[in-house]
């Protein structure tokens, strides 16, 4: 990967947030650096960057263009920076005038400008870094929940990794062993070559899959579990939204069909999000509006993690429950009855009741949903949340699959073809097979200053 461009400039960056706050932190990588910070900060005792101990915070002077500015250095030489590169870090006083001028000295130093994830593309440029370990420090940060964290932090850790680059040593040990059978082409050791080699080829499908079908808990960790709330108009489904997101956002009043469009509010749930939509009452009517939301609530069937069909406990069961739960029948779904304050023994059969009104209920209520839609221990276990990771173990379990329904008929040749497919697409997970673009692609989507 020592092909990549443009890694002899030094870079400059504030690597804080933009804006006011109480330490902003500037970052300058490469060659350059520490000659950059030389001609800029002075200790106050007097001494350079250059001569600083490597991690030893100074305190000193920065002198910018209109200002000086008391500030902390730290110098990391390379090859023991993040970036692998000589490396400065001054913190400054988190002012958004004060960063710029730091940044612009630095680049009236020297130094240009980096771009979005620049010091981590340097990091994997130098090694420091695998893709997949890159990808997981941007989802922590992105993280909207401690399931994001979790995850992130998991390919942080190069679990994911070290599995795809045992897979492509097992993929390696069995394309030599092609090669030997090729040397001695003597009937049997081909025999026992086809025969070892197709289980093996099973044996690594089988881990790759077992990943790829984590994909689905994978998916609602990122982007959120979808909790949807079906019933009758007036059943209390704006009051269930309101009572599981402990907010006032959607409209409730006792007058049928208030709620006419879907509303969506995001929760946490042992550290999951979760995506609540509260829809329309489902019922006839000649409302062509109250039609539209109808029709909307009944489409985002398909694309429910979980329904909840919310029936009114104190009652006989409607007609309109009745074709909510034939519209529901083959979902993952859980019958609540609410309004369980207005009576003493419920009218109507349900999986679970509560009464909107009681937090005791509704925090029980929550507890069943996490149970329902996270079936799998997601605390330590590997999960594949990236959708890049998920489409490179989808084709090279795409490879294999064809390796092991044609080795028995086709010559060896064609298979080590499809082994050597495999085998770069499992590459791409660590980005040991990734071409540049790609690489340019993920690390631009990065924050600018990682
Ligand atoms: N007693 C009692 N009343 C409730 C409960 N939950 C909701 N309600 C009341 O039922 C009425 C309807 O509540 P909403 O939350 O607006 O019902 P909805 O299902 O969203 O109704 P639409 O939007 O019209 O479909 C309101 O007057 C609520 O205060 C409950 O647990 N107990
Ligand atoms: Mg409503």
């Amino acid at each position: 990967m020592k092909n990549l461009k443009g890694e002899n400039q030094t870079i400059v960056a504030l690597s804080s947030p933009l804006g006011v706050g109480a330490i902003g932190v500037v970052r300058l990588s490469g060659p350059s650096a520490i000659k950059i910070a030389d001609k800029l900060f002075t200790s106050f005792k007097g001494k350079k960057p250059s001569s600083f101990e490597p991690r030893k915070m100074e305190l000193g002077t920065f002198c910018a263009k209109n200002f000086n500015e008391q500030i902390l250095c730290v110098v990391f030489v390379a090859p023991f920076s993040f970036t692998g590169e000589n490396l400065v870090e001054f913190q400054c006083h988190g002012g958004i005038k004060i960063a710029e001028g730091i940044v612009d000295a630095c680049i009236n130093a020297g130094a240009v400008l980096a771009q979005n994830g620049e010091f981590s593309k340097r990091a994997f440029i130098n090694g420091k870094l695998n893709l997949e370990k890159a990808e997981g420090m941007m989802n922590m940060i992105e993280a909207e929940s401690e399931a994001e964290i979790r995850a992130g932090y998991s390919l942080l850790s190069g679990a994911l990794g070290k599995l795809a680059i045992s897979c492509q040593k097992e993929l390696t040990d069995l394309l030599s062993d092609i090669e030997v059978s090729f040397d001695y082409p003597e009937e049997d050791i081909e025999y026992i070559t086809r025969n070892k080699t197709k289980q093996k080829i099973v044996e690594i499908e089988q881990k790759i899959n077992e990943l790829i079908k984590t994909s689905s808990t994978g998916r609602k960790i990122k982007e959120g579990v979808n909790l949807l709330i079906l019933g009758e108009p007036n059943v209390g489904k704006s009051s269930l939204l309101n009572a599981l997101s402990a907010s006032d956002k959607a409209i409730v009043t006792n007058i049928a069909g208030t709620t006419r469009d879907t509303i969506e509010e995001t929760i946490l749930i042992n550290g999951v999000k979760f995506n609540i939509i509260d829809t329309a009452g489902i019922r006839k009517t000649t409302d062509i509006i109250e039609k539209i939301g109808i029709d909307k609530a009944k489409d985002k069937i398909k694309s429910a993690d979980l329904v909840i069909v919310l029936v009114d406990a104190s009652k006989k069961q409607s007609k309109e429950d009745e074709e909510i739960l034939k519209l529901t029948d083959k979902t993952n779904r859980i019958v609540v009855g609410n309004k369980t304050d207005l009576i003493k023994s419920p009218v109507q059969k349900a999986d679970l009741y509560i009464s909107t009104k009681d937090e005791k209920s509704v925090n029980n209520l929550k507890q069943k949903i996490y149970e329902l839609t996270l079936k799998e221990n997601i605390t330590n276990a590997l999960i594949i949340t990236n959708l890049r990771h998920l489409d490179a173990l989808t084709r090279a379990q795409k490879a294999l699959k064809k390796a092991i329904k044609n080795i028995d008929e086709d010559s060896l040749d064609l298979i080590s073809i499809d082994l050597k497919t495999a085998y770069s697409c499992l590459g791409e997970i660590t980005g040991n097979t990734t071409s540049e673009d790609i690489i340019d692609a993920i690390f631009a989507k990065f924050c600018l200053g990682k």
